[in-house]
C-alpha cells in the first residue's frame, strides 16, 4: 500500500507520532464498535488528497467559485453511483455528518414547530432523533416509539397508535442500537394512514442494504439520509436521498429532490468536502462489486455467531439474537455495568461500547448494556472461528472482571490474532 509519512513525520512529529500510535492501535485491537469500519487504501488515498484545496460552494455545473471542472467530475460520480447502488432518484453527497444529513432532510419536510415520530434513544434511536439536548428535539416536537417490554422488537401497533394519536407530519424509520430488521413497508402504511412523509435513517445498516441483506427503504419513503463510514465502509461523511417529487406538494416552487440540495447548501452547509465527496464516489464503486456483497454476508454471519456464542455463555442479548451486524447484550445479567464491562474488555484491547438498553434503570454514562459489531472485524478478514475465539474471550474477562493479570494475558493473545489480520499492511511508520 502506497502511503508515505515523510513531510508530516517533518513538519510535525506530534502529529506524526498520533497517526502511528493510532495504526498501532487499529492494528492490535479487536474493534467490536458497532458503527466503525476500515476503509479501503483507494478511499483513503482519494480522501488525504488535495482535493481538500478546493471551494466548490454551489452544485457540478452550478458552481459559486471557478475552477471547478475536475470536481465536478469527481462530485457527479459520486452523485450517479449513490443513485445507483440505492436505486434512488436524487442523491446529495454533500453532507459533512449524520447529523447534517439528519437536519437537512427534516428541513426538507417539516418547519420547526412540526410534529416527528420517531424512535426513542435508550430503544435504539438516535441522538438526532428528538433527544431534548439537540437540536432536533429543540426545533421540532418529537413523539417517540419504542420496543415491544416482552419481545423487545419495535413494536409496530404503538407506532400506529402514536401515529394516530399526535399526527405527524413525518415518521421516522432507523436506529443506531437495534439488531433486528426494519420493516419498512409497515411503517409507509402507517405514514399514509396519517398522511405523513416517511423519512429513514439508515446510517448504521446502509451497507446491508446496498447488498440487498435488508428490506429496502428506497422504494417506500420519501427521504432516507446515511453515514458513509459505518457498515457502507466510505469516508467519514454522509449522503442524503429522496424521491424527485414532494407528495404534500406537488405544485410547489421546488420538488423534494430541490428542497433537500437547498437545505444542505445554502440552508446548512457552506463549501463541500470535494475530497471526502471523492472518497464517497470510491466507497459506492467498492460497494457495487460481488465482493462488498460476501462482504456484507459475513458481517451478518459473524454476529450471528458471536451472538449465539455469547448467549450460550449466558449473556442476556437484547430482542434474543441479531438480524443484522450488532448485538446488544444486558450486561446486567453477568451482575456489571456497561462502563465496567467497557473497561474491562478495553484492557484486553477488545473495543465495544456501553450502551443504553430498552427500558434502562440506569443513566447514560453507565448504562446497563454494551454494544457490539462485526463490520470492523469483517474488513480484516475475521470468520466465524475467530468469533467464537473472540466470545471466549469476553466470557472469561467479564466472569472475572477485576483480574487484570487474566485481561494483560488475553490482550497478548489478542495481539498475536490480530497479527494474522493485517492492517494497511505495508504502511510503516518509525
Ligand atoms: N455514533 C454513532 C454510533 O455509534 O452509532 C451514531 O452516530
Amino acid at each position: 500500500m502506497g502511503f508515505n509519512f515523510k513531510e508530516l513525520q517533518e513538519v510535525d512529529p506530534a502529529i506524526y507520532e498520533v497517526l502511528k500510535n493510532e495504526l498501532n492501535r487499529q492494528r492490535n485491537v479487536i474493534e467490536l464498535i458497532a458503527s466503525e469500519n476500515i476503509v479501503s487504501p483507494a478511499v483513503l488515498q482519494a480522501m488525504g488528497s488535495w482535493l481538500t484545496n478546493k471551494y466548490s460552494e454551489g452544485y457540478p455545473n452550478k458552481r459559486y467559485y471557478g475552477g471547478n471542472e475536475h470536481v465536478d467530475v469527481s462530485e457527479q460520480l459520486a452523485i450517479d453511483r449513490a443513485k445507483q447502488l440505492f436505486n434512488a432518484e436524487h442523491a446529495n453527497v454533500q453532507a459533512h455528518a449524520g447529523s447534517q444529513a439528519n437536519l437537512a432532510a427534516y428541513m426538507s419536510v417539516m418547519k420547526p414547530g412540526d410534529t416527528i415520530l420517531g424512535m426513542s434513544l435508550p430503544h435504539g434511536g438516535h441522538l438526532t432523533h428528538g433527544h431534548p439536548v439537540n437540536f432536533s428535539g429543540r426545533l421540532f416536537n418529537f413523539v417517540h416509539y419504542g420496543v415491544d417490554k416482552e419481545n423487545e422488537v419495535i413494536d409496530i401497533e404503538e407506532v400506529r397508535k402514536l401515529a394516530l394519536e399526535h399526527k405527524p407530519k413525518v415518521i421516522l424509520a432507523g436506529a443506531s442500537a437495534y439488531p433486528r430488521k426494519i420493516d419498512f413497508e409497515a411503517f409507509r402504511q402507517i405514514a399514509d394512514e396519517v398522511n405523513a412523509y416517511l423519512m429513514v435513517d439508515m446510517a448504521h445498516i446502509a451497507g446491508l442494504i446496498a447488498a440487498k441483506l435488508h428490506p429496502d427503504p428506497t422504494p417506500v419513503s420519501d427521504v432516507i439520509t446515511t453515514t458513509t463510514h459505518k457498515t457502507l465502509r466510505g469516508p467519514r461523511g454522509a449522503l442524503i436521498l429522496s424521491k424527485q417529487e414532494d407528495r404534500f406538494d406537488k405544485d410547489g416552487k421546488k420538488n423534494l429532490a430541490q428542497k433537500v440540495d437547498f437545505n444542505v447548501f445554502p440552508g446548512m452547509q457552506g463549501g463541500p468536502l470535494e475530497h471526502v465527496i471523492a472518497a464517497k464516489a470510491v466507497a459506492f464503486k467498492e460497494a457495487m462489486q460481488p465482493e462488498f456483497v460476501k462482504y456484507q454476508e459475513q458481517v451478518i454471519k459473524n454476529a450471528k455467531v458471536l451472538c449465539d456464542s455469547l448467549k450460550d455463555y449466558g449473556f442476556r442479548i437484547i430482542s434474543g439474537g441479531t438480524d443484522n451486524h450488532l448485538i446488544l447484550i444486558d450486561i446486567t445479567s453477568k451482575g456489571l455495568t456497561g462502563k465496567d464491562a467497557e473497561t474491562a474488555l478495553d484492557n484486553a484491547m477488545i473495543c465495544t461500547n456501553k450502551n443504553m438498553i430498552p427500558f434502562d434503570q440506569r443513566s447514560p454514562f453507565n448504562p446497563s448494556g454494551i454494544r457490539l459489531g462485526t463490520p470492523a472485524v469483517t474488513s480484516r478478514g475475521m470468520k466465524e472461528s475467530e468469533m467464537k475465539q473472540i466470545a471466549e474471550w469476553i466470557n472469561k474477562i467479564i466472569a472475572d472482571v477485576k483480574n487484570t493479570e487474566l485481561q494483560q494475558k488475553i490482550k497478548q493473545e489478542v495481539e498475536e490474532l490480530c497479527k494474522g489480520f493485517p492492517v494497511y499492511k505495508g504502511v510503516e511508520l518509525e
